[in-house]
């Protein structure tokens, strides 16, 4: 049986092929100025991570001195629950693991984390985790691997994640045994792994649990060469990549694959020149910002995880990004944190 391809055609002449940051930064710096907007307004249950998108993608271009520090941090503060102990993605709104990391990342990148509750926050994490060792992304009960990732980068990122043998059991903030197991048992036949146990392998979810097992240095407890198989399996003649078989390329997918093929030490395993490509082909040269695929809209998802997967592909003028935590690697060394990176 054969498998459909679904690919763009990228006209060759009029692609731009150079990176057009100024041109970016631009868009970023005007995005969420005018609070009437329409894509403002409906992206409200989201805002915390649209913060981080921005605030990553004007770090990692260099441009971190053009961004007013406490329109971030007062931000952060309105949107703590101080009875859960985690944050929401916008005042008013019920907290979930997931901004919780965002503000932790906005935090961290504003160098700003020893004004963070952590310990609320830590009892915050510690609070969804499941007998089965597997996290609630909040007090609702939703299950998915993207909440143990987020778990454990928030609590890495806090400096509250304690993996030595040395350390005592009792001071660790979550049952770290049992939150490995759930993930290696979302590990699927095809090498990817899904949501939960036994669902659809996707790249998205693959980088949640190889980044949960890069922050918790557990890399060799999977089967590397058929995951990077799986993920090589990605790139589509456009040069771009898909999240799974059959489905049409997106700059997003360029970050899911290429940093978990990063953090297996097999970034190689896929063709990073047409990656490049695709990826620069998707830039929007009027107004900034990039695209899912090349003439669609921009928005700041694809435009962080465009300059991202660009750094880490070598592009020159960027700071380099971890491919952990999708942060300036700077960021990370000032903070002491380590990750498990395979060579
Ligand atoms: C700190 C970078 C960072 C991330 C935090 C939330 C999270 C952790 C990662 C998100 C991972 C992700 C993109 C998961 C995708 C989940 C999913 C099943 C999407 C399906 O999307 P479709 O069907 O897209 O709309 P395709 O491309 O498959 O058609
Ligand atoms: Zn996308």
């Amino acid at each position: 049986m054969a498998n459909l391809l679904k690919d763009v055609v990228i006209d060759e002449k009029s692609r731009p092929k150079q990176l057009l940051l100024e041109k970016h930064v631009d868009y970023l710096l005007k995005y969420g100025k005018d609070a009437n907007d329409f894509e403002f307004c409906t992206t409200e249950y989201l805002r915390m991570s649209g913060m981080y998108w921005v605030l990553t993608t004007l770090a990692v271009a260099k441009k971190l001195d053009t961004v007013q520090r406490d329109q971030f941090l007062d931000f952060i503060d309105e949107c703590w629950d101080s009875s859960s102990g985690g944050y929401s993605a916008c005042p008013g709104h019920d907290p979930h693991i997931l901004y919780t990391l965002s503000a932790v990342q906005i935090a961290a990148t504003l160098d700003a984390i020893e004004r963070l509750p952590s310990d609320d926050i830590v009892r915050y994490v510690r609070s969804l985790q499941n007998p089965d060792g597997s996290f609630a992304g909040d007090r609702w009960g939703e299950v998915d691997t993207r909440f143990s990732f987020c778990a454990v980068a928030t609590l890495a990122l806090l400096g509250r994640l304690h993996l030595d043998d040395n350390d005592n059991d009792t001071d660790n903030n979550i049952d770290l045994e049992s939150a490995v197991r759930f993930v290696l048992s979302c590990q699927n036949f095809d090498g990817g792994f899904g949501s939960r146990p036994n669902a659809e392998s996707h790249a998205g979810l693959i980088y949640c649990c190889v980044g949960f097992l890069s922050v918790v240095r557990r890399l060799a407890s999977i089967d590397g060469d058929t995951l990077a198989w799986w993920l090589s399996e990605r790139q589509l003649p456009s040069g771009g990549l898909n999240g799974r078989p059959e489905k049409l390329p997106d700059v997003c997918y360029s970050w899911w694959v290429i940093s978990s093929l990063t953090m297996l030490g097999r970034q190689r395993w896929i063709d990073s020149d047409r990656l490049k490509a695709y990826i620069l082909a998707s830039q929007d040269v009027e107004t900034g910002g990039f695209s899912d695929r090349p003439g669609d809209l921009p928005d700041p998802f694809h435009t962080v995880f465009g300059v991202a997967a660009l750094s880490l592909l070598g592009e020159p003028g960027l700071l380099q990004v971890s491919p952990t935590f999708c942060m300036p690697q700077q960021v990370i060394d000032r903070l002491g944190v380590t990750s498990q990176i395979l060579s």
